[in-house]
C-alpha cells in the first residue's frame, strides 16, 4: 500500500489558493461596509460594473438563487459558488447571451445562465 504514489491523478475542478484569493479580493472590493457579505446594493454595484442594470425584482431573484443559507445576503462562499469557476465565466455568459453584440443582455437570461452554471459546478 502506498499513499503517496498517486500524484498523476488530476485534481478535481477545485479552486486553488490563488483563485480563492482573487475572488476574495473581488468580494472585498464590493463589500463596501466590510461585513463579510454582499447586500442587494453591493451586489447591484458589482453587476453594474459588469455592464448590467438589474431591476429590484431581478436582484431579488438573483439573491434568492444564490443565497443558499437564506440570510438575505451573499456570503463569500455563496459568492464563490455564484462566480464559479471564474469571473471570466460571467463575461463569457454575457458574450454568449448578447446576441446583437451591443454589450447588453436580458437580465432574466443572465440570471438563468449564471445560476445554471453555478449549479452545474456546485452540484454537478
Ligand atoms: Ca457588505
Ligand atoms: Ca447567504
Amino acid at each position: 500500500m502506498s499513499d503517496d504514489g498517486d500524484k498523476s491523478t488530476p485534481a478535481p475542478a477545485k479552486l486553488g489558493d490563488e483563485q480563492l484569493a482573487e475572488r476574495r479580493e473581488i468580494f472585498r472590493s464590493f463589500d463596501q461596509n466590510k461585513d463579510g457579505s454582499l447586500t442587494e446594493l453591493e451586489l447591484a454595484s458589482l453587476l453594474r460594473s459588469l455592464g448590467l442594470e438589474p431591476s429590484q425584482d431581478q436582484l431579488d431573484t438573483l439573491i434568492q438563487n444564490a443565497d443558499r443559507n437564506n440570510s438575505g445576503m451573499i456570503e463569500f462562499s455563496e459568492f464563490v459558488a455564484l462566480v464559479e469557476p471564474d469571473l471570466l465565466l460571467l463575461h463569457l455568459i454575457i458574450k454568449e447571451a448578447d446576441r446583437d453584440g451591443d454589450g447588453c443582455i436580458d437580465f432574466d437570461e443572465f440570471v438563468q445562465a449564471i445560476t445554471s452554471a453555478a449549479y452545474d459546478n456546485a452540484w454537478g
